[in-house]
């Protein structure tokens, strides 16, 4: 037996260890054995999508050979793990990403061409997951792609929403969102495990009682219990073999469930018990900034936490025994986890019973554990922002955790009424509990008190963070806050979205420069050169000629390929101050009607582009969509704007749009009312694609502009120092309305952009009444178009303005995800690089 054992083994071994081989001819036969075996098809002229499956199927092989082997590696190592918890992760599509990180592009756009396909266009035909909002999601994918580069052995965990971010299409002029069912072909890129699947509990009770050694201690029972099913996603790393995970979760019904209505004789009651769990997992909530308080969005949260802490547990404890030194006080010095916003920190409590009513811990000895185990990043300082859910629904939902909370929030206190005797202003703004009707827990709070380590995601944001949202939090715990400036993964954003200008990049430096930007540096001084500067104009006519077409094709629109391109695209929200573009572009609509032709020969002609999603209850936000696409059809339709001017609303912007878009912009848009974008991370992409931005000194603007020079963006309007005090005077004091916004709100209100029914515009326009203007969109527009003009003047001065844009992009390298990571894992985390090798033979 035992030899026959070893026989087996070592015989599967040899089927099972080398690598599939990577030459042109056997891509070719892995992508016909893919259509013949994996989706049956053979003998017809197959379309792209059936090529796009099999050559996922193809790709997704090769991935997973080193993602089974770095995850048994770190298993073997027993190395500390990262889990970064996130409710979203907007990866974008993966084919292209995957074949260039797997340093095969080439081979398979070979092995596609001789068979008659093309790469480009199998790679468009992949739908992308948009499990995201915007910048919180995209930074937690940009995240795991430079986790996996720099061999850090860590994992993200979240959610397998069946419903991703809502689709927005444009009909008559306004927002109408459409489900966006993304799975309708299947996913190649995940494997369900059937084999890891938890048990989640909802509602019930609690129960009191004693041990043996007469201590107490408590049991949630009853209620109802929910599977969590695992899909995961390998994230392969960039010239690595390192091959990281992503597992995201999906509700199931549990079978305990089903029986119990059935034998009760309730067959319609079992079914829709069943549905009842499968919804938790069924839709994205799409507020980018505004606290929901949705019971089943509490569910979803609670969910995710309990099935990834549970997981987390596991593989901890398989560890433990393993070295048999580890006990579970040592669970800081194997795991890690980062909450991506409030949204995952019930975390802090659960964690909390599994160690109190699990294992049986003291509560001094758990909360040690549970506080050396969790770090918290906050993204937003916006009050409506802030996640606060009531009392009682915790009570009915989680009663256990409910209880959890009041016992920190209890100690808490205590330590603050010793530090600060008969204090209770400050007691009652510290505690975790909103004394309200009905009480509120604030969930930041928590997360601070059960975190070991606070991070703002720039500069100025931590700075306001400090001194704004958490001042007493500062005075009692001056370390636990410090700043980690985002990034951005220049694999997706530089390598993938812009080959024209990575080809430049490679030529002049090799391709060293995708792992480590800072090599980019020396090629400033090209800045210098005049034909260096013609290669660098021609990379970006070629992407900006490439959404010229892309433009006409699914939009009929025709541009101006010379044109400056001006965007703005990200989440629609008043405080990113939409409306200032649109008053800025109906200002430059009136003075193009109003030149001469003499004028109008002077003028810089301009495609304006503006894109982005709107929070389905967001009036004002869908107001102001509504207001875009009117201005632009009239000025596209007025033969005096002819080349000068096009206004585009683009529908349904998202990652896959965002990589078309960013690297043919000449000038972006990143003009928030100071002190209220955390950080932004388009600005940092767009800058990265050598365009210039026109911005405010709010977020990671501040520090571009330090990184690039400040003589190389338009800055504008009142600094963060400044916006309070504005604030206060122009109530009593309204500041005098500048003629050119006069003129142009008047445009608006006179209907010279129709006159919808429900008064649309005017509510648009009084939100910025000189009394009222609380994003200070009134007061920062003369400064605004001092900066357009600045911008307009500068690109006429064609090498000027290329030897700009040379400079600043070859100055980001700060910007990279790569410098990030390191930062929170020098910083926070505590954790080590792990590169896993394939032995020697294996390719
Ligand atoms: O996070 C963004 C910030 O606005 C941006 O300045 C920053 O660069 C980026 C990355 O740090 N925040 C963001 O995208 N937030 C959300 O998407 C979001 C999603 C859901 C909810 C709140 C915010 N929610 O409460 O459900």
């Amino acid at each position: 037996m035992g030899a026959d054992h070893l026989a087996h083994k070592e015989l599967l071994w040899k089927l099972s260890s080398t690598y599939l081989p990577n030459d042109v001819g056997s891509l070719q036969r892995s992508l016909v054995r893919h259509v013949e075996y994996t989706l049956a098809r053979r003998r017809y002229k197959l379309d792209d999508n059936t090529f796009y499956q099999a050559t996922a199927h193809s790709v997704r092989d090769r991935l997973i050979e080193r993602w089974t082997d770095t995850q048994q590696y770190s298993a073997k190592v027993g190395a500390k793990k990262v889990y970064y918890l996130s409710l979203e992760f907007l990866i974008g599509r993966s084919l292209g990403n995957a074949v260039s990180n797997l340093g095969l592009r080439g081979a398979y756009a070979e092995a596609l061409r001789q068979i008659g396909y093309n790469l480009e266009d199998i790679m468009s035909e992949e739908k992308e997951p948009a499990l995201g909002n915007g910048g919180l999601g995209r930074l937690a994918s940009c995240f795991l792609d430079t986790l996996a580069t720099q061999n850090y052995p860590a994992w993200g965990y979240g959610i397998r929403y069946k419903y991703g971010m809502f689709e927005q299409r444009i009909l008559n002029g306004q927002q109408v969102e459409f489900p966006d069912y993304w799975l309708t072909d299947g996913n190649p890129w995940e494997v369900e495990r059937l084999d890891v699947q938890y048990p989640v509990r909802l509602f019930g009770h609690v129960r009191e009682f004693k041990d043996q050694e007469g201590n107490t201690r408590y049991a949630w029972q009853g209620g109802e219990v929910v599977m969590a099913q695992a899909y995961d996603t390998p994230i392969p790393g960039y010239g690595t073999y390192n091959t990281n995970n992503m597992r995201l979760w999906s509700s199931k019904p549990s079978h305990e469930f089903d029986l119990a209505s059935f034998n009760a004789g309730n067959y319609y009651g079992a079914v829709e018990a069943k549905e009842r769990c499968e919804s938790i997992t069924s839709v994205l909530y799409p507020n980018d900034a505004t606290d929901e308080g949705k019971r089943l969005r509490l569910k979803q949260q609670y969910f995710f936490v309990s099935a990834t802490l549970q997981d987390i547990f596991r593989r901890f404890k398989k560890s433990v025994g393993r070295t048999a030194t580890t006990k579970i006080q040592d669970m800081p010095k194997k795991v890690a986890i980062q909450l991506n916003d409030t949204h995952p920190a019930i975390a802090i409590p659960e964690l909390m019973r599994l160690l109190l009513d699990v294992e049986y811990l003291s509560w001094e000895e758990a909360w040690e554990i549970s506080r050396n185990v969790f770090a918290y990043t906050n993204h937003t300082i916006l009050p409506e922002a802030m996640e606060k859910w009531s009392v009682p629904m915790i009570t009915e939902l989680l009663p256990r955790h409910m209880q959890i909370i009041y016992e920190i929030n209890h100690r808490f206190l205590l330590e603050v009424q010793k530090l600060w005797p008969n204090d209770d202003t400050r007691l009652s703004a510290m505690s975790i509990i909103e004394e309200s009707t009905p009480k509120m827990v604030r969930m930041s709070n928590l997360a601070v008190i059960g975190s070991h380590t606070v991070n703002g995601v720039a500069m100025i944001h931590t700075k306001l963070l400090k001194s704004t949202l958490f001042p007493d939090f500062l005075l009692m715990w001056p370390e636990k806050f410090i700043n980690v400036t985002n990034g951005v993964t220049p694999r997706r954003w530089l390598l993938q979205a812009n080959p024209a200008l990575s080809s430049i990049y490679t030529g002049m430096v090799g391709p060293g420069w995708v792992n480590d930007l800072k090599r980019l540096e020396p090629i400033k001084t090209m800045a210098q050169d005049a034909l260096f500067r013609q290669r660098w104009r021609a990379a970006k006519q070629t992407n900006k000629n490439a959404v010229v077409d892309w433009l006409y094709k699914t939009m009929g629109i025709q541009v101006n390929p010379n044109a400056l391109f001006d965007m703005q695209v990200k989440r629609i929200h008043e405080y990113k101050r939409q409306l200032l573009n649109v008053l800025g572009i109906v200002h430059r609509y009136a003075e193009i009607t109003q030149a001469t032709p003499e004028q109008r020969n002077q003028m810089v002609p301009r495609v304006c582009i503006m894109a982005g999603k709107a929070a389905p209850g967001y009036v004002m936000a869908k107001n102001l969509i509504m207001l875009v696409c009117a201005v632009s059809e009239v000025v596209n339709a007025d033969a005096a704007c002819r080349d000068l001017l096009k206004v585009i609303f683009i529908p349904n912007f998202n990652v896959s749009l965002a990589e078309l878009l960013i690297p043919a912009s000449d000038v972006s848009q990143h003009i928030s009312t100071a002190g209220l974008e955390a950080s932004g991370t388009g600005n940092m992409k767009f800058v990265m694609n050598g365009g210039l931005i026109v911005g405010t000194m709010d977020g990671a603007n501040i520090e571009i502009a330090q990184a690039i020079g400040e003589h190389n963006m338009f800055t504008f309007g009142a600094k963060a120092s400044e916006v309070a005090a504005i604030r206060r005077t122009m109530s009593h004091h309204p500041p005098k309305i500048d003629p050119r916004l006069q003129r142009a709100t008047q445009m608006i209100r006179s209907g010279v952009f129709g006159k919808p029914k429900d008064g649309e515009y005017h509510q648009l326009l009084d939100a910025i009444d000189p009394h009222k203007d609380v994003y200070l969109t009134a007061q920062d527009f003369p400064s605004y178009l001092r900066a357009m003009d600045e911008a307009d003047a500068q690109f006429q001065l064609e090498e000027k303005w290329t030897a700009k844009c040379i400079e600043s992009a070859c100055s980001m390298w700060m910007f990279s995800s790569d410098r990030t990571i390191r930062e929170y894992a020098a910083k926070i985390w505590n954790v080590e690089p792990l590169p896993f090798r394939p032995p020697k033979h294996q390719n």
